[in-house]
């Protein structure tokens, strides 16, 4: 945590996936434009084959449910897009923009409420992932944008 984020939180930051299912259908610009329109400033980019190594790093939680295999498959069926997201509260806000994990529960005016659905698949594919808590987005960030990590600790 930098000194800024100690004081009033505007560098909070969040790791942003849009997964290979919203890259595919051409998604990406929606799922960013939603983050920037609501205010919060990308500061990390990039299109990305993750490795399996780093799925299962970044999924290191889920590696006894049941959907795992399927959910590291899925991730790794094709790019996605990797992003670091700045703002206050914006681990927060990006949750609540992004909406629940089932797609068919996603309310309608959330990212996966409005683009995702159901395919019948083992795991949910829902178009993005933001960090669920600042401690996961530092860990996440640390994985997918090493170099940001580092700025962050010379902060
Ligand atoms: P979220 O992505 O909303 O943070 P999570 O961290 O609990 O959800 O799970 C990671 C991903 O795994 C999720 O985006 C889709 C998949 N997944 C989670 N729970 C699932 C379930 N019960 N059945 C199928 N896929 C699931
Ligand atoms: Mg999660």
């Amino acid at each position: 945590m930098s000194a800024h984020e100690r004081t009033d939180g505007s560098h909070e930051r969040t790791l942003v996936l849009v997964k290979p299912d919203g890259y595919r259908r051409g998604l990406t610009g929606e799922v960013l434009r939603r983050i920037e329109s609501k205010g919060y400033k990308l500061v990390g980019l990039k299109v990305q084959q993750a490795s399996e190594e780093l799925l299962q790093e970044h999924y290191h939680e889920h590696r006894h449910r049941h959907f795992y295999p399927a959910l590291i498959e899925f991730m790794s069926s094709g790019p996605l897009v990797a992003a670091v997201v700045e703002g206050t509260r914006v681990v927060d806000g990006v949750r609540r923009l992004i909406g629940s994990t089932d797609p068919t529960d996603a309310e309608p005016g959330t990212i996966r409420g409005d683009l995702g659905r159901a395919w019948g698949r083992a795991t949910a594919e829902n178009i993005v992932h933001g960090s669920d808590s600042p401690h996961s987005a530092q860990r996440e960030i640390a994985l997918w944008f090493p170099e940001l990590a580092e700025d962050a600790m010379h902060a």
